[in-house]
């Protein structure tokens, strides 16, 4: 059993204090001190966090614009090796870090495994894909000319990451910013400071440079505003809200500075369309699966679930029963299937969408909350709607959604998925290929899966990433990704000059 040795481990870090605090040049600053306490046991302390202050802020910039030339210059070798160690820490100290993402993010075990894989992908593929295309191109020209084109960095990258994936999108953005020559300015979520501390020093042990990564915990007002009003910033990875992508987008246009390119990767209304030849079986797993796993707090998520009408009444009577199926409590016991929402307002907001779906009569199946727990749960839900445009914004969390559709509005489902503007993940369940086809066809979406859950997707086979409020792309664990970090540089040589090349000329000697 894999389990066995890993819980061994994990139970010898469960009660660790964990410490974060800004980190500049390899320097802890000091600051104002926050408790950071776990989303499931409310009155356990897990560690604490020294927030960034404005000026620490402005200060780390300065710092990594001297860094930039340095590590631009480094080959790209020397940068991918330090991926590629990061990797192996990162595996080194699995039971830490799975640790870490269930006590402070309330992640269930088995996502945790997932997060530290995960995290380990992004490291080895972002090497791989710096190594390949680093390499100098070069291209033709008249005699006595030599042209050449590279890739490099694009000078300090802000990275700006979320709390439901607090290592592996963390390190995803900075890794890949880091691996292109970039100096990297991080913010991590407010919720989750302490993973993104532990990923930074291993990073450090991997032999990353103490100058080129500064790693600032906080708010923003204090870090994330003046990152992207500071018009030194040369691109921004940013993962997390749409309304936040959109305050970054405007904070960037507004700057007299470079003009930077941001890379967003944001939210979702996903829909799952499901057709009267689909297995009613398989279609339950894979919803139940897109729908709560991680407690539904992903952007990938399953929150629209279309099913045709001739066999709607035998997939909702599925639903309830693997619904009612679905245990909920502590993350940190295996049997778990979910654990709880990041925080109170995160309970808040879905808490509030759910009295109002339950006074409006929509109520499909509730998974009761056990008795005596103590934390953020919510309580597995499903609804039902008329139209995907009764819903106003993304709900995120454990909360479900279902439609009933007929044959002769097939379009009108798709044109409705369409206009709510968000593109990230589409599932089809149909055993018909042509329908399957008809589908793909018509949606503006980033990620379709077919006969299949629509979440996880793995580094370097499913490169991930939406369109329209969903995103900008490149698509994360893509082989595209990198060059939205970078800039290329053509240089041309006149080889006919004196002192041009010397080598040639000696050769006339
Ligand atoms: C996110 O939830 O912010 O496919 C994106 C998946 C993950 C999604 C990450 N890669 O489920």
């Amino acid at each position: 059993d894999q389990w066995l040795p890993l819980q061994a481990e994990l139970k010898n870090w469960w009660d660790k204090q964990w410490q974060a605090a800004p980190l500049v040049g390899g320097n802890r600053l000091a600051g104002e001190v926050r408790k950071v306490m776990c989303p499931y046991q409310l009155s356990h302390q897990v560690g604490e966090v020294v927030w960034a202050s404005a000026e620490q802020t402005h200060d780390a910039i300065d710092h990594l614009s001297a860094a930039f030339v340095g590590w631009n210059a480094t080959p790209v070798d020397t940068r991918a090796a330090v991926l590629e160690r990061t990797a192996d820490k990162l595996e080194e100290h699995m039971p830490e870090l799975m640790a870490l993402c269930t006590r402070e993010a309330g992640k269930s075990l088995q996502d945790g495994i997932d997060e530290v894989r995960e995290a380990v992908d992004f490291c080895r593929y972002y090497a791989l894909q710096a190594r390949q295309r680093f390499a100098t191109i070069t291209l033709p020209g008249p005699t006595g000319e030599s042209n050449e084109i590279y890739l490099q960095g694009r000078g300090v990258f802000a990275c700006i990451s979320p709390w439901n994936f607090p290592l592996a999108i963390f390190l995803g953005q900075v890794s890949a910013a880091l691996v292109c020559g970039n100096t990297v300015v991080a913010k991590p979520a407010e919720q989750t400071s302490l993973v993104a501390m532990r990923c930074v020093e291993l990073m450090h042990e991997a032999g990353l440079p103490k100058d080129v990564l500064a790693l600032l915990p906080g708010d923003g007002a204090q870090v994330g505003s003046v990152v992207t009003s500071d018009p030194r910033i040369a691109g921004v990875a940013f993962t997390g809200s749409t309304q936040t992508a959109h305050i970054i987008n405007r904070a960037l246009a507004a700057r007299d500075g470079a003009i930077a390119p941001m890379i967003a990767e944001t939210g979702g209304q996903n829909a799952m369309i499901v057709d009267s030849t689909a297995l009613p079986e398989q279609v339950i797993k894979d919803v139940v699966h897109s729908a709560f796993q991680s407690a539904g707090q992903r952007c990938s998520a399953l929150r629209v679930l279309f099913v045709q009408e001739d066999i709607a009444e035998r997939v909702l009577e599925l639903l309830k029963g693997a619904m009612a199926e679905l245990n909920i409590g502590n993350p940190g016991y295996r049997a778990t299937d979910v654990g709880p929402v990041i925080d109170a307002e995160a309970r808040a907001g879905l808490q509030q969408h759910i009295d109002k779906m339950k006074a409006a009569g929509r109520l499909i199946a509730e998974t009761p909350l056990p008795e005596g727990l103590d934390g953020y749960f919510v309580s597995p839900v499903a609804f039902r709607l008329d139209s995907i445009s009764e819903l106003e914004k993304e709900q995120f969390g454990p909360v479900l959604h279902v439609v009933t559709w007929r044959n002769k509005d097939l379009d009108k489902i798709i044109d409705d998925i369409n206009a709510t503007g968000f593109g990230l993940t589409l599932g089809i369940h149909s055993r018909n290929e042509d329908t399957a086809e008809h589908i793909d066809a018509r949606v503006r979406i980033g990620n379709v899966y077919v006969n299949r859950n629509q979440i996880g997707a793995v580094v370097g086979v499913q490169p991930f990433g939406g369109q329209g409020l969903s995103g900008t792309g490149p698509k994360a664990g893509g082989p595209h990704y990198l060059l939205r970090f970078v800039t290329e540089r053509t240089r041309t040589i006149n080889t006919t000059a004196v002192g041009g090349n010397a080598s040639l000329l000696s050769l006339g000697d």
